[in-house]
């Protein structure tokens, strides 16, 4: 493998989402101009690439993940003009654009699916999953078998016209494309090499190991889930993204992370062993579901496991889908400024690639929803619903969808203490945190969680044990997550208080070579005070 196509082994990615960024045209919404007016300020932070959420045409109904158009822009957001400037701008600033390429699925708006629907004859019928009802005991029709979508509800929807069943296994609005087709595969490929003709580094492959669905009709779920068992990290997923690696990413150098929902540990190995995925986004550290354990716990068990499974891991605790970190993992009343620069330390000292979440850099927190008329995402809206027909007060099935749904990662990028925190001067199509008189860039940048990134960045690129070093843990109390990166003759301790208690440091303080703690003063115990984070330098003698 050439050289230059390990460029992210060294990176640092940031995320933009880019509906919530910046709006350069006063509409309330933000786009790509807006974007590129912040490549000085990513450049500053020093970033290396740019996740781009979706931006092609699309009807949002699940902004962006709903496609109606991979060659093209949503005008909310700019052009292709627009694009091409952003992709230049940035790469002169020595910044890769890595775009979001949603291929599980289309929005029904596409013009594939709509000539499936108006013609069954045509050939786009079958770059969609359509079956035959099937009957229930007593002779009534029901849908082809009891998947249902991620998104809760049946993942079947009938078209009336033709009396046969489509699959979505997210909203009904996002009918699953076919992967049994070659012409599906064929069009993909298409899109893949249109925009690296653009200029664009790589791909964050949405829900990438969902796409091959082994069975249909016998396909009858068994887990409480979604029918996963019949379409997760299948053979023929494997099969399709080794074709696509050696015809199209391979030759043209192309850097790939893979969204795996649900995925194990060993599903990660599979797609990263060489000739499929680059790397993998696994969810085991983000607590999805319902579970006992407390957050902070399985952030730590699940790094541990990942960290000593896979050789190069991505790094992350944030995204456009999940809660504010600083909210969840941390506490963003009484430790902000400790606790976000304790996930700071998390995300960015790891062995892998870090990215971090538009935001995350000054420790937004969530939104202090209290209605359901705020929800713009389609799935707290479908939690709400749920709730409600289960006869839950309308209070706490507002709290529930809210803390399920995707709307606290999404409220506009707080910039600044001013009007609309300085995303746009009309009215932004999310309400803005009102805690951005307090956090915000201009003022995180001065001594508060901004500074601190950029210094932590700022250090992983001049000490490549950091960087590329090998990692083993501590051991240490269950509340804390402490590892060792080194390389020769450097050994660096990293250690995590990850809770609001005072707890045993695993390894002597006193005397120890402190280069970046998220307090001011030494401990002069050693004792880690609440979410205390420190690295501690060794220079082995040779
Ligand atoms: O459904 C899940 C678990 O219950 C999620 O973790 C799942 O991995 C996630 O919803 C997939 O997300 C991606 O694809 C969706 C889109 O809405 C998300 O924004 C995107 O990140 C459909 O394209
Ligand atoms: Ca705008």
């Amino acid at each position: 493998m050439k050289d230059s196509s390990k460029w992210w082994k060294n990176a640092v990615i940031y995320q933009v989402y880019p509906r919530s960024f910046n709006d350069s045209n006063s509409d309330g919404i933000g786009d790509i101009r807006g974007i590129i007016e912040k490549l000085e300020y990513l450049k500053e932070l020093d970033v290396d690439a740019i996740w781009l959420s979706p931006v092609y045409t699309s009807p949002n109904n699940d902004f962006g993940y709903d496609i109606a158009d991979y060659k093209n822009i949503n005008p909310e957001y700019g052009t292709i003009d627009d694009m091409k400037d952003l992709i230049k701008e940035a790469s002169s600033l020595g910044i890769r654009i890595i775009m979001d390429l949603v291929i599980n699925h289309t929005s029904n708006q596409h013009h594939w699916f709509k000539e499936a629907v108006a013609n069954p004859e045509s050939k786009y019928r079958n770059y969609y999953i359509w079956q035959n009802g099937a009957k229930n005991i007593f002779g009534k029709e029901k849908a082809p078998n009891n998947w249902t979508s991620f998104f809760t509800g049946p993942a079947w929807t009938k078209d009336e016209k033709s009396g046969q069943y489509y699959l979505h296994l997210f909203t009904k609005q996002q009918p699953d494309l076919n992967y049994r087709n070659p012409e599906v595969i064929e069009e993909v490929k298409q899109i893949l090499n249109f925009w690296l003709d653009l200029g664009v580094a790589g791909f964050r492959c949405d829900v990438i190991n969902i796409l091959y669905k082994e069975s249909f009709r016998n396909g009858k779920r068994q887990s409480a889930g979604t029918g996963r068992e019949f379409f997760l990290s299948t053979p023929g997923t494997h099969k399709i993204l080794k074709h696509l690696n050696k015809e199209v990413l391979r030759p043209r150098d192309a850097f790939t992370v893979g969204e795996a929902t649900f995925a194990t540990l060993q599903h990660a190995q599979e797609f990263t062993s060489g000739d499929e995925l680059d790397t993998i986004f696994g969810f085991e550290h983000l607590q999805h579901g319902v579970s006992l354990q407390s957050r902070s716990k399985r952030l730590r068990d699940a790094t541990i496991k990942w960290q000593s499974g896979l050789d190069w891991n991505t790094v992350f605790i944030e995204n456009h889908d999940q809660p504010r970190s600083v909210s969840v993992l941390g506490n963003d009343k009484s430790y902000h400024y400790e606790s976000s620069t304790m996930l700071a330390t998390y995300t960015l000292t790891l062995r892998g690639t870090p990215f971090i979440y538009q935001g995350q850099e000054i420790g937004m927190t969530n939104y202090p929803f209290s209605s359901i008329e705020q929800a713009k995402d389609p799935v707290t809206k479908f939690i709400y619903n749920i709730a409600r027909r289960s006869l839950l007060a309308k209070n706490l099935a507002t709290k529930m969808a809210f803390s399920i749904g995707r709307d606290n990662a999404r409220t506009p990028m707080q910039w600044t203490p001013s009007l609309n925190a300085g995303f746009s001067a009309a009215e932004p199509w999310m309400p803005v945190n009102p805690n951005h008189i307090n956090i915000n860039v201009e003022q995180s940048s001065k001594e508060g969680t901004l500074s601190y990134y950029k210094d932590l960045i700022k250090l992983r690129k001049t000490e490549p044990a950091l960087n590329s070093g090998e990692i083993k843990f501590l051991e240490s109390d269950t509340k804390v997550l402490a590892f060792n990166r080194y390389s020769s003759g450097e050994i660096f301790t990293i250690i995590l208080n990850m809770s609001s208690r005072e707890v045993p440091a695993p390894v002597r303080l006193s005397g120890a070579n402190i280069i970046m703690s998220n307090y001011s003063k030494p401990s002069h115990t050693d004792t880690l005070r609440p979410y205390e984070s420190l690295i501690i330098k060794t220079t082995k003698l040779q």
